[in-house]
């Protein structure tokens, strides 16, 4: 049985995906990271970032934070979706880290800026919003010279990148250009040929579930969590 301390985000979804692949048993821990449950000494002893997702795989046990640190975890354990060895292997792990460092950081603070921050500056949305579209123009190289981030085949590569682009494309609507079939031709396809796998449509449903909680914050939850206000730092 696997622990998976979750929220409605994209880094917990890229869990549920896997573990749905993996055909694991496991069960979702909702945690409130609107209200400041992240911050307990009991999560932050799981993880000391204090962020979710974390899984407890109690056949160990062994605790692991990071999701994409998760993802390689849960690859490794049941030998489902990176190759033990050789260069895709390594193709796989680029593509891992290129979304740790790029695609998710870019869709996540392109999100707070435009849904959190002061509307009267416009430096922060003008510099996210040109780092998404070259993070996506990236992505969309890669797509169309490959039909899947890692290479030929399906991979963590593409389970850890999938949960930015549904969850921002459902969140901005046509606001969101990146999935436009004419504008992003290798995205669009990659993103259908993803979509249609019924692990990732047992993920999909399985996060459905969760609550979103984000109205259950006060003004000074969001200062925690964002690091102003009284919580910003300084010297
Ligand atoms: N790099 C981390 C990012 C995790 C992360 O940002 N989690 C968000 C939800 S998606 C969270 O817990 N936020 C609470 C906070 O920042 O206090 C990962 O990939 O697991």
């Amino acid at each position: 049985m696997i622990d998976l301390y979750a929220s409605t985000t994209p880094n917990v979804l890229k869990v549920t995906l896997m573990l749905e692949e993996c055909g694991l048993e496991y069960r979702m821990l909702p945690m409130n990271v609107w209200r400041g449950e992240q911050f307990a000494p009991d999560f932050v002893a799981l993880n000391p970032n204090s962020k979710v997702p974390v899984i407890v795989d109690h056949d160990g046990p062994v605790t692991v934070f990071e999701s994409v640190a998760i993802l390689f975890y849960l690859a490794e354990k049941c030998g489902h979706l990176l190759p033990a060895s050789g260069p895709t292997r390594y193709d796989i792990m680029q593509w891992m880290v290129f979304q740790a460092a790029n695609l998710g950081p870019a869709n996540g603070q392109f999100n707070h800026l435009m849904l959190f921050a002061p509307q009267d500056q416009d430096y922060g949305r003008d510099r996210y919003t040109t780092e998404l579209h070259r993070v996506y123009g990236v992505m969309e190289t890669r797509l169309t010279e490959k039909p899947y981030l890692g290479g030929d085949e399906f991979s963590i590569a593409d389970l850890a990148a999938f949960p930015w682009v549904w969850s921002n494309a459902n969140r901005w609507a046509e606001n969101f250009p990146f999935l436009a079939r004419d504008a992003s031709p290798g995205i669009a396809d990659w993103y259908e040929r993803c979509a249609a796998r019924p692990a990732v449509q047992r993920g999909l449903t399985a996060h459905g579930t969760l609550k979103p909680l984000v109205s259950t914050s006060t003004p000074e939850d969001l200062d925690r969590m964002f690091g102003r206000g009284a919580y910003a730092w300084r010297p």
